[in-house]
């Protein structure tokens, strides 16, 4: 049976481990230092086991040893942003929280492929993967899922059109430099430059850009994670069914892009190795320029790191 661990049991990591277990792709453990608290989450899930039909186990511990030989581990061990917060505040407490979870996934699940949500997302990625001493491929951040599929959201929205048939795609870092891609967001084929004006397109993608703060200026107790949760899930089914699935998503970049040694929110294909494929699209100038700021920001951010 395949394992995945989730780190972190709060919002996101409880909504995830509830899809997952749901979805059946797993047998799941979900940690938290937290006494209790994930025990509790576990026991309450599996009694919701005979009414919703699944079949796979879900246990609560306290216990970094529990995820020993997982397939996955996601990471959402962290705090998250309140109202006025930017991500990158939370950088100094979530850089030691996914140093020490990323030190415990290379002991106890040395083959695991990582999934970062914790923010700011795509410096939490690059702390993982220098933690873990794992092969690129297999650290991977979630960001480009949400933030494309809040894009396709807003698009349905406008046009009064089912959002199934909205294909968005959102590259870059995760934050105030993402890069929505309009030319490349389609509903049913159709691409959305052909379906509405300019100034339309335009605020859509500032409010796609704002889609996270939009929530927490609302929530203003914490932030997003029904469809954090729902994009995460989508990247442990691909990998543990294998599916290849095209996602975006934050992964290592080894000149793709004209980038290098830096985690960037592109295409890539998705399977039980983790990054099988990245996929290079022919950007245009402005919309590279726009990849340049987010990468040139993310580098400044790291250098100031001692990792
Ligand atoms: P939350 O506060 O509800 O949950 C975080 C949990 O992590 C808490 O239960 C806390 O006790 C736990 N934790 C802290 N240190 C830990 C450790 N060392 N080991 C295990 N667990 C630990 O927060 P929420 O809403 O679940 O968000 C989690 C993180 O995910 C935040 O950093 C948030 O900004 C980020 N996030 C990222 C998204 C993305 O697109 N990448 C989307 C949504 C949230
Ligand atoms: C979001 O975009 C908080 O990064 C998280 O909702």
């Amino acid at each position: 049976m395949t394992k995945i661990t989730v780190v972190g049991a709060g919002f996101v990591g409880a909504t995830t481990v509830q899809r997952i277990a749901e979805k059946e792709l797993g047998d799941v453990v979900m940690t938290d230092i937290i006494e209790g608290m994930p025990q509790g989450k576990a026991l309450d899930l599996m009694e919701s086991a005979p009414i919703v039909g699944f079949d796979v186990n879900v246990v609560g511990t306290n216990d970094y040893k529990d995820m020993q030989d997982s397939d996955v581990v996601v990471i959402t061990a962290g705090i998250a942003r309140k109202p006025g917060m930017s991500r990158d505040d939370l950088v100094k407490t979530n850089l030691n929280i996914v140093g020490k979870v990323s030190e415990n996934i290379k002991e106890y699940a040395p083959d695991s492929i990582v999934i970062v949500v914790t923010n700011p997302l795509d410096i939490m990625t690059h702390v993982a993967l220098k933690k873990t001493g794992f092969h690129p491929g297999r650290v991977i951040g979630m960001s480009g899922v949400l933030d494309s599929v809040r894009f396709a959201t807003f698009v349905a929205m406008e046009l009064g059109c089912s959002a199934r048939d909205v294909d968005a795609m959102v590259l870059g870092g995760h934050g105030d430099l993402m890069v929505p891609l309009p030319r490349h967001t389609t509903v049913s084929g159709i691409p959305i430059t052909e379906l509405m004006d300019e100034a339309a397109i335009d605020r859509l993608v500032q409010r796609t850009i704002n889609g996270g703060a939009e929530i927490v200026e609302l929530l203003k107790t914490g932030s997003a994670f029904y469809a954090p949760s729902a994009a995460i899930t989508l990247m442990v089914e691909s990998i543990v069914r294998d599916l290849k699935r095209i996602l975006p998503a934050a992964a290592y970049m080894y000149g793709q892009y004209g980038h290098e040694d830096i985690y960037l929110g592109v295409p890539v294909k998705l399977g039980r190795m983790g990054v099988e494929a990245v996929i290079e699209l022919d950007l245009t100038e402005p919309e590279q320029e726009m990849l340049a700021q987010s990468a040139e920001a993310l580098k400044e951010a790291i250098s100031t790191l001692d990792l």
